[in-house]
């Protein structure tokens, strides 16, 4: 395969579900390699990508890695631009994504992490019941706080759709997993999760996640192994 980016993403239902939609309306050509969770992303092998052992990663085309959602959306806007996925360092617009990505990123995404924990892990009853109330309460703050945020659309930035509204729809879904928040409580979340699903780019990834026929609408070129992907990394000097 010739060196293209490639996007290590996490299954199931991995946060790195923004940057396969990103890269989708990119439109440049990337492989996507499956890591599943959380037996491979904490592995010895991918931790030579990523040592903090967590997807999303990204490897570029002369194999030098790249972790964090943050730092992988901003490479990707950074080459969108002419897209409108983002604006240049410096400007106005610029700082308006950053500080929208550095909510999704902090306050919208570690809402979950109670509600999280409680599935992933044997907890007691009175723990239990203590997490759940802490993380829902986290959540609808998270929800409220981003409805009282965003203008009148359609996207989160206004008119424009960039790589926040990718990362968004990663993270949004999860309420599908706990018992927490009614979107329609939300109206303008709720009509921006309905576009966002209505989106080829979202429908493409949903299929990668399920491994059911995906179709691309911008440059994915393959999946790719993790194994094989080990002998495109950078030496380092
Ligand atoms: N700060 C990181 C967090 C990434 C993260 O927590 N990724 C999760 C999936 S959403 C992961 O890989 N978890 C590893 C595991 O489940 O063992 C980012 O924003 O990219």
């Amino acid at each position: 395969m010739q060196a293209h980016p490639i996007l290590y993403y996490g299954v199931p239902s991995g946060c790195s579900f923004g940057s396969i939609v990103a890269l989708e309306w990119l439109g440049q050509p990337y492989a996507l390699s499956r890591i599943e969770m959380p037996e491979i992303v904490t592995g010895a092998e991918f931790r030579r990508i990523n040592p903090v052992g967590e997807t999303p990663a990204l490897m570029d085309a002369q194999g030098q890695t790249l972790a964090e959602s943050m730092a992988i959306l901003n490479h990707i806007a950074a080459r969108g631009i002419d897209r409108g996925l983002g604006y240049l360092q410096g400007s106005r617009d610029f700082d308006r994504l950053n500080r929208m990505l550095a909510f999704l990123n902090t306050s919208f995404f570690n809402a979950f992490a109670p509600l999280w924990y409680v599935l992933e892990h044997e907890v007691s009853a009175a723990e239990k019941a203590a997490l759940v109330k802490y993380g829902r309460a986290k959540v609808e703050k998270a929800h409220a706080e981003l409805e009282a945020m965003i203008g009148d659309g359609p996207w989160l930035l206004g008119a424009q759709r960039t790589v926040a509204d990718a990362y968004f729809i990663g993270i949004a879904r999860w309420t599908k997993y706990h018992d927490v928040v009614d979107r329609r409580d939300y109206p303008k979340l709720q009509r921006l999760y309905d576009a966002l699903e209505a989106d080829p780019a979202v429908a493409f990834a949903h299929a990668i996640e399920a491994q059911t026929p995906a179709v691309s609408s911008g440059g994915f070129r393959g999946e790719i192994a993790l194994a094989q992907t080990l002998p495109r990394l950078a030496q380092a000097a």
